[in-house]
Parts: structure tokens; sequence; C-alpha cells
């Protein structure tokens, strides 16, 4: 937990989120800024900040991240027609929220690069 976090403060309760998943190792939620019809924030509920801060006892996190993402797209009705998975690492990456998520995007044919 980082209390500047605002990712963790989701993850304890303290900020509102529009929750729609939920296990023992991660968290998911609608982006507040949504950029598609379905736009999800898959998160570890462990502060990590992202893919070049993991080490070997985090990594299952990955896996966690990825077995929930086969879940919401099943929930949300877009596991037939397909989805984008993007996760931002770093200033040129467009890394904002410096806490490890998978931006979950669907509902419609995206186009390339991601707007
Ligand atoms: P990134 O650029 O990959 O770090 O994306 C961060 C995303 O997080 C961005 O699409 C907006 C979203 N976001 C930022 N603050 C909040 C918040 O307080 N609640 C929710 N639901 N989403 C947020």
């Amino acid at each position: 937990m980082d209390e500047n976090c605002i990712f963790c403060r989701i993850v304890e309760g303290g900020l509102p989120a529009d929750r729609v998943y939920e296990n023992q190792h991660v968290l998911a939620f609608r982006d507040i800024h949504p950029v598609a019809p379905v736009h999800i924030l898959v998160i570890p509920r462990q502060h990590l900040i992202g893919p070049s801060f993991l080490d070997e006892d985090a990594a299952f996190l990955m896996a966690e991240m990825f077995l929930a993402v086969k879940e919401i797209a099943l929930k949300e009705g877009i596991d037939g027609t397909g989805y984008r998975l993007v996760m931002n690492q770093g200033v040129d990456g467009g890394q904002e929220i410096h806490h490890m998520h998978l931006h979950i995007l669907g509902g419609r044919r995206l186009r390339w690069p991601p707007g």
C-alpha cells in the first residue's frame, strides 16, 4: 500500500470506483476516462509500479491479471468480438498512474495506433 497512489486507495476502498471484478490478488474497475465502449483497468492489489519493476516473487500477478481479463471479457460480452490489452510503462509509454495496470479496450473495432 502506497498512500500516495490513487489505485492503492481504490484497492483499500478509500476512493470510489466502478468495480467489475475482484479476487484475492487483483481488482478491476472501469476507467474514469473511457476511450472505448468497454474500458476496464485490471490491477494487482499489491503496489507494483509496472513491468520494469517486476521480480520473481511478483511475476505470478501477471498471470492473475490475464486470468482476470478472461473472466471480465466473458462478463462484458466481448470475448467473442475481441478486445485490446494495453500496458503502459514509464514516460514514453504514457504511464500516468504508477501502479501497474492492464487496459482492456473493447466494444468496437479499434484502429492502430490506439487513440
Ligand atoms: P495510464 O496512462 O496507462 O497510466 O492510464 C491510467 C488510466 O487511469 C487513465 O486511462 C485514466 C485512469 N484513471 C486515473 N485516475 C483514475 C481514477 O481515480 N479512477 C478511475 N476509475 N480511473 C482513473
